[in-house]
């Protein structure tokens, strides 16, 4: 970004996927070579947020059923473009910190996540297009490693209207040997679940959640787990795949008496422990996200230890350097859920990653469950080298966005490009 000035800041509400407002933000850098160059972002959102997440700001009112963001559209308009204009910033990092000092808030409140975040990412991709590079490439100069997607094929929890407690039942395909390979390996275990649930479950099983996956009217993690492994084997995949959840646990936990709620049946945090555990011997299990609730570090910390897997921190850490460190000292969990809007800003969301791979812990780059057609994640998910994307399954337009970015991103590597398959813990 250096020598170049912030020549104009605009924003707007466009819709997301669910249908409701949010921030997209074009942000104009001036007197590089190329002129006047334009980077532009959309700003996803959560459904299942973390407490411990940076603030969005939405209006209220009756207005778009109160989610819309004309405060934080007119933030970026007014204050922060007032703030920024005309000015030169050394890197990222200094135009992140400007953001977070103007707003002045430990959880950016006062402007709104989703208007510092905006900016934020929008000067990132006018960074880029000033050095005439891809995203992945301005961010990164060794970037070459592609990510082993986390498919999301059946959706429980506060992402579908079914009964499944657990969010995400997600196949991985290990065995593939590229990103296009990944897709079509996913894609065709996904017609294959389809028709498998058509004749047992009726039409209604066909209908999506949130992020695409099937919604199943069944209870039972295991029997959801069962529909996985059956249409893996059906569809020739035996071996091929391994097995991830994320349970979300702390919208079926309840605070007051400790107790989780699983298909009916209540849980004590031991009790639960014990379930996962078995489920991992059962189901090939080798990753599960927000197993516990999420102020409950010395819980991940025990199975961690007990089961060896990945276990990742989504609404435990909140993308949050402060959160990570938190869980650092007690060896909760082993890898970040890592998604930008969680915090805030590029450089501090870049941060936690850093002190993430520091301490060994992997990185999972993730999708909000409110996302756009922007594919952001997908640069970013490469400049990190992180190895691991989660963002759903493989057939809406918000969805589809991120994978295919990453089908161009594998061809403009050509023969630098590296698919971790089965070492996605350890991705080189
Ligand atoms: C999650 C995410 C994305 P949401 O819990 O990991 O899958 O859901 O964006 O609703 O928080
Ligand atoms: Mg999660």
């Amino acid at each position: 970004m250096n020598t170049l000035r912030i020549g104009q800041i605009s924003a707007r509400e466009v819709l997301d996927c669910r249908g409701l407002p949010t921030v997209q933000v074009d942000l104009v850098l001036e007197g590089g070579p190329l002129g006047p160059v334009m980077g532009r972002a959309d700003v996803p959102s959560g459904r299942s947020t973390g407490i411990h997440e940076a603030a969005e700001l939405r209006d209220g009112g009756s207005r778009f059923g109160g989610f819309g963001v004309l405060g934080a559209v007119g933030a970026v308009r007014g204050e922060i473009a007032a703030h920024l204009l005309g000015r030169t910033f050394e890197s990222q990092r200094d135009l992140d910190a400007a953001l977070c000092e103007l707003d002045g808030t430990p959880n950016k409140s006062r402007l709104g996540a989703n208007a510092i975040l905006g900016v934020s990412l929008a000067a990132a991709r006018a960074a880029a297009a000033a050095r005439s590079m891809p995203l992945y490439r301005s961010l990164n100069s060794d970037a070459h490693i592609l990510p082993l997607p986390l498919v999301n094929l059946i959706n429980g929890g506060k992402h579908a209207s079914g009964e499944l407690d657990f969010q995400e039942f997600i196949v991985m395909p290990v065995g593939a040997g590229s990103m296009l390979e990944a897709l079509q390996v996913s894609t065709e275990i996904n017609l294959v679940l389809g028709s498998i649930l058509l004749p047992r479950y009726g039409k209604s099983a066909l209908n999506t959640g949130d992020e695409g996956g099937y919604v199943p009217q069944i209870s039972d993690p295991r029997e959801a787990l069962g529909l996985l492994h059956e249409a893996v084997d059906k569809a020739g995949y035996t071996g091929e795949i391994v097995y991830a959840l994320d349970a979300a646990s702390s919208h079926f936990y309840n605070k007051e008496s400790g107790i989780y709620t699983v298909a009916g049946k209540g849980y004590s945090r031991d009790q639960l422990i014990e379930f996962y555990l078995e489920l991992i011997e059962d189901f090939g299990i080798v990753s599960i996200e927000d197993p516990l609730d999420e102020e409950d570090f010395e819980g991940f910390a025990e199975l961690t230890e007990a089961s060896g897997i990945q276990i990742v921190g989504d609404d435990l850490f909140t993308t949050n350097p402060a959160r990570l460190a938190q869980g650092l000292e007690v060896g909760a969990a082993n890898s970040l859920l890592w998604k930008v809007n969680q915090i805030g800003t590029l450089s501090e969301a870049f941060d936690a990653a850093r002190m993430a791979t520091g301490a060994g812990y992997t990185v999972v780059v993730s999708e909000r469950s409110g996302e756009t057609e922007d594919p952001i994640i997908s640069d970013l998910v490469v400049a990190l080298g992180a190895g691991q994307i989660k963002t759903g399954a493989p057939v809406r337009g918000e969805r589809t966005s991120k994978y295919n970015r990453l089908l161009q991103i594998e061809e403009e590597l050509g023969a630098t490009a590296t698919y971790p398959g089965r070492s996605f813990r350890k991705p080189v």
